[in-house]
């Protein structure tokens, strides 16, 4: 399991090489080649977000035993579903504030125990329960039907990307510039920054880019060891050891200046993409943000990739919320920029709690580009959004 971390010094000494290079891919994770040729990573296992049961949370309701028309797919649970508080509707009447109030607020406990951060479980619930206000609906079965799709569609909504996730599109139009694509990792401390842009690296590499790593976590000691050990590895799983390339000035420097020497530098270089990696920091440490708007303001990166732990649960917003206002108000730009893609790593340890998915795309409105899901460069996958949503609303 300890396979990529080598954010520790000690680890990162180890750089006489004793890792089977082998061990660093998992050949049963490795991505798919579509008809042109690009190497795609694979979805998410199912088996990493499902649980046994795939009764939706709103099936399991011992009141609705015997009522069972939907081709069993009702729960027989009793584990106390929210449709027992419509019993009293089954003759047929109009859903008001009133009726809905205590199913939902159901609905918002499920969410939360599913890992979902509380204000958004609220404003989603609310939202959901105002659509349906005033439909006039008769029978067990049919409210049941519209709670869950109502709820369904609204997840579908969140989940679902507006923006462009094409990555390898977007690098292959500043090919057409002749300028180097380039991504910034930001986020907390500690959340796999440095080990999923390895991983994002590996993803390019297959696809025949030529990629430079800016070493701009001047800050933590042992970073730039750390991706040196990547770049190593990389290389010796890489056809050729002229694709990939670390930029590092050491510690203690600009991180700004260095990311905009490195850019410089694979532009001069015929590097097609630059990943900046930075320095974890905490969201309330205004120094370290005001440097991070710097970061991003003298070098306008093409993507600025928020990375957070599937693990968090509240504090998800928070973080978002806080990188955000800083980009936007430490930039002092007329139009700052704003967190513009997510991956959410760490999701193989997390079963099918998997809240953070939803938290961070509903306070951004932005898409999980990559879900981290272990310690080999191939465990790096796409968020499929049904099976989000699946292991959301199951009991
Ligand atoms: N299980 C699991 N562990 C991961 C994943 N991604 C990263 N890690 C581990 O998380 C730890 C921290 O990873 P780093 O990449 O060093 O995190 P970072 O955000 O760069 O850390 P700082 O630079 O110190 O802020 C390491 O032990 C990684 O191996 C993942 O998807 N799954
Ligand atoms: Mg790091």
């Amino acid at each position: 399991m300890k396979a990529l971390d080598f954010s520790s010094e000690k680890d990162s000494e180890h750089e006489g090489g004793s890792h089977a290079i082998s061990s660093l891919v998992d050949e049963r994770s490795r991505g798919e080649r579509t008809a042109d040729g690009i190497y795609e990573v694979a979805d998410v296992a199912e088996r990493s977000v499902a649980g046994d049961s795939d009764n939706f949370v709103l099936l399991g309701d011992s009141a609705l035993d015997g009522d069972n028309d939907d081709g069993g797919r009702a729960g027989s649970s009793g584990s106390g579903g929210i449709f027992g508080l419509f019993k009293s509707l089954t003759g047929g009447r109009m859903l008001t504030a009133d009726v809905l109030a205590e199913p939902m607020a159901r609905m918002r406990e499920h969410l939360a125990n599913k890992n979902v951060a509380a204000d958004v479980a609220e404003e989603i619930c609310q939202t959901v329960a105002r659509g349906m206000i005033g439909v006039r609906v008769g029978g067990l079965q049919n409210i049941r039907r519209l709670v869950e799709q109502s709820m369904e569609t609204a997840l579908t909504r969140i989940l679902t990307p507006v923006s462009s996730t094409d990555i390898i599109r977007d690098i292959e139009q500043a090919q057409l510039q002749h300028r180097p694509y380039t991504m910034a990792f930001v986020g907390v401390n500690g959340v796999g920054k440095s080990t999923n842009l390895s991983k994002v690296c590996y993803w390019l590499l297959q696809n025949n880019k030529r990629v430079l790593i800016a070493a701009c976590d001047t800050f933590r000691s042992g970073a730039v060891e750390q991706l040196r050990v990547h770049v190593r590895n990389l290389r010796a799983l890489s056809e050729s050891n002229q694709n990939v390339e670390i930029f590092e000035r050491g510690y203690g420097k600009d991180s700004a200046t260095i990311a905009r020497d490195a850019i410089a530098f694979g532009a001069a270089n015929a590097f097609d993409v630059v990943l900046i990696d930075t320095a974890g920091r905490m969201q309330d440490n205004e120094p370290l943000m005001r440097a991070l708007a710097k970061l991003v303001s003298v070098n306008s990166p093409d993507k600025i990739l928020f990375v957070g732990e599937a693990l968090v649960g509240n504090e998800a917003v928070d973080q978002l919320e806080k990188f955000n206002q800083a980009l936007r108000d430490f930039s002092g730009q007329s139009k700052p920029r704003h967190i513009d893609g997510i991956i959410l790593t760490k999701f193989d340890t997390i079963d099918d709690r998997v809240g953070a998915a939803l938290s961070m795309t509903y306070t951004t409105g932005q898409p999980i580009l990559f879900v981290g899901t272990g310690q080999t460069y191939t465990d790096l996958r796409k968020m499929n959004v049904s099976q989000v949503i699946r292991a959301l609303l199951r009991a």
